[in-house]
């Protein structure tokens, strides 16, 4: 091409990057929670941890999940975790089956208790009102101090280019749910693993990075093995946000849009879906390496080549697959929708927010 030509090109492509990038602000904007939505949330949480403390008088009820990562959109469900701060505790089982008697009694939410569950829950949800026209969903959970901790990585994530993070994530949240592959149930990718995956582009693909590594910056000072161990995993991290602030800043200038495109392309043709593991504590991992191949043959072929096809390790519980329930099917799925987006996005069309409104379809 001529170098005008070249030059048209280049300016088109600058418009459109600018363009879509203000429309994805835009749009998630709008699909933030309202701040009335927050309160109630905060209102019910208080009015469940006065309850469980008729039953266990030491214990605190917190959130995580998105209500605590800033990873939040409107009407999500909440994820609640309750912690005993005594040693002689009644075992999850019991706690829950007693909660699930005691919230049918007292509350108008609808109950489930599980208390056989792998991790036994309870289950609630409200009917939708005129002040809550969603309802609401919640899951209480006994002990989960590790989802405790990756819900704070992922705000101090989130915290660090609340901008290009937050509305990357929200985005991809959005579009994982209109284009139905998030639900692990059915053998698609949970919102954490979507989160974990644009971490992992942001820290470990892009160069110069989006972020930095929380989990092998040095300290500030000496730490002991019982300060950063927690269920014997270490879950140490940076996470003086304020600090890093001051003294770290990505040499990565690129706009959301752009960051987007390439998420995109990069989980549809390069990511090595076959061999790797992403880690955003350890970078690209084999699967070999941490036994987690899928081609494993014998009595248990099937299952394990189920497990492992796409593979995310956890931050802190590092022998655990994030995404063990994605099938053949599903992983078939998700990379046809980012092959899809990537289509959509690399033809440009006239103006950003009918590529927008395409992708979400
Ligand atoms: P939604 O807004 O509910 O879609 P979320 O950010 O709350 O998204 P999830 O509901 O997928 O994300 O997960 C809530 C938290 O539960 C996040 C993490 O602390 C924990 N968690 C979820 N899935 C896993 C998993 N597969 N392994 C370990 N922890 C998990
Ligand atoms: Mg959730």
């Amino acid at each position: 091409a001529t170098a005008p030509a070249l030059q048209r090109r280049h300016a088109s492509k600058q418009r459109f990057v600018v363009d879509l990038s203000q429309c994805l602000f835009d749009f998630v904007i709008q699909l933030l929670p309202t701040v009335e939505e927050m309160a109630v949330k905060e209102d019910v949480r208080k009015l469940l941890e006065r309850l469980i403390r008729t039953i266990e008088p030491e214990s605190r009820l917190l959130s995580f999940g998105s209500t605590a990562n800033g990873f939040s959109l409107r009407n999500s469900d909440m994820d609640l975790c309750c912690l005993i701060d005594s040693d002689e505790r009644l075992a999850a089982s019991d706690l829950v089956t007693m909660l699930g008697d005691l919230l049918e009694r007292e509350t108008k939410f609808h109950v489930k208790p599980l208390p056989h569950a792998r991790i036994p829950i309870v289950k609630l949800s409200l009917d939708p009102s005129p002040g809550l026209p969603q309802g609401i969903a919640c899951d209480i959970g006994f002990e989960n101090r590790l989802a405790l901790e990756n819900t704070r990585l992922l705000m101090c994530y989130a915290m660090i280019d609340p901008t290009r993070v937050r509305t990357m994530v929200l985005f991809l949240k959005v579009w994982s749910k209109r284009r139905k592959i998030n639900s692990p149930y059915k053998g698609t990718l949970s919102s954490y693993g979507y989160v974990l995956l644009v971490i992992y582009f942001l820290v470990h693909v892009k160069n110069p990075p989006v972020l930095p590594n929380l989990q092998q910056m040095p300290p500030l000072r000496p730490i002991s093995k019982e300060d950063t161990h927690v269920a014997g995993f270490n879950t140490w991290f940076f996470d003086d946000i304020e600090l890093l602030r001051q003294r770290w800043h990505s040499e990565n200038n690129e706009t959301v849009a752009e960051l987007l495109i390439d998420f995109f392309r990069y989980y549809s043709r390069d990511f090595l879906y076959n061999t790797g593991v992403a880690s955003i504590r350890a970078g690209l991992l084999k699967k070999d390496s941490k036994g987690w191949q899928n081609d494993l043959s014998g009595g248990r072929y099937n299952d394990a080549r189920e497990r492992n096809r796409l593979c995310i390790e956890d931050p802190f519980e590092t022998d655990y697959n994030v995404s063990r329930c994605v099938t053949k099917d599903g992983l078939y799925t998700i990379r046809g929708e980012f092959m899809r987006a990537s289509r959509i996005l690399s033809t440009r069309p006239e103006r950003a927010i009918i590529a927008l409104a395409e992708l979400c379809e």
